[in-house]
């Protein structure tokens, strides 16, 4: 098989939570292929005492454990080799930048991307001072480890990758021009009462977009008012929005 376009190694103490959720559907697909590859590592392989320690108490105390840099560092080290300088190196921490579609387009660029999981009280500051290391989070609240969150990056990047899923599929959903998506709907016409929006069945393409265009608008001004100062608005959407949220 030829060479993967985007080859992800991640490093971590639990490598099933990470591989786990990559063994379904699209993604499983994808590394079928060998669009993408998914290699996770056992960071207690770069261990070497007896009982394998890969933690330790914070300097200056307080709660909890603290991983410990060498393991990490020799693992990403010795996996990666001469290509560390080129690849992108992800610590996942709740104390990082938080992970949007925008850094999900700029992963899948990438060839070779490093995903660290800390565990515990989190990992030494000297693996990020020393890999370069950027340091992300999936959200404002408090996962056990980064495993989950690791996987969350990874397949929102995968999916990404040119050929993983159909090119459409990208451009209209969410988050593409900054909105969340329309409302879908699939048959049957009518269930408990509720009717698929009349418009939806005219055969009319202009309206069917203009009526999808509003709703994405209507909703991510109602759900998600943080995203519209961004999102790709036309002046004549922006206006209409002001009047009705009376803010800009
Ligand atoms: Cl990347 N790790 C942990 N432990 N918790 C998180 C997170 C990451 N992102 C959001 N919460």
């Amino acid at each position: 098989m030829s060479t993967p376009a985007l080859r992800f190694d991640v490093f971590t103490l639990f490598p099933r939570t990470v591989e786990a959720p990559l063994e379904e559907s699209i993604i499983r697909r994808a590394i079928e292929r060998g669009i993408v590859a998914v290699q996770a590592h056992d960071i207690r392989t770069w261990t070497h005492d007896r009982h394998r320690t890969a933690d330790d108490t914070p300097y200056g105390g307080g709660a909890g454990m603290v991983m410990l840099a060498a393991p990490i560092v020799d693992g990403v080290e010795a996996v990666l080799g001469d290509e560390l300088p080129a690849a992108r190196v992800l610590v996942m921490t709740p104390a990082g930048r938080v992970f949007d579609q925008a850094m999900a387009r700029d992963l899948a660029r990438a060839q070779r991307v490093v995903v660290i999981c800390g565990h515990y009280e989190g990992i030494d500051q000297r693996v990020i001072d020393v890999l370069g290391a950027e340091e992300v989070s999936i959200g404002d609240y408090v996962l056990t480890g980064g495993e989950l969150a690791a996987s969350v990056v990874i397949d929102a990047v995968a999916r990404l990758v040119p050929g993983v899923i159909e090119e459409a599929s990208i451009s209209e959903e969410s988050h593409s021009s900054g909105l969340v998506e329309y409302p879908q709907y699939t048959r049957p016409q009518q269930y408990r009462g509720l009717d698929v929006p009349g418009v939806l069945l005219s055969g009319h393409h202009a309206q069917i977009a203009a009526w999808r265009r509003a709703e994405s608008i209507r909703k991510t001004a109602a759900i998600r008012p943080d995203l519209l100062a961004k999102a790709d608005l036309t002046e004549r959407e922006r206006a209409k929005v002001e009047e009705i949220t009376g803010d800009a």
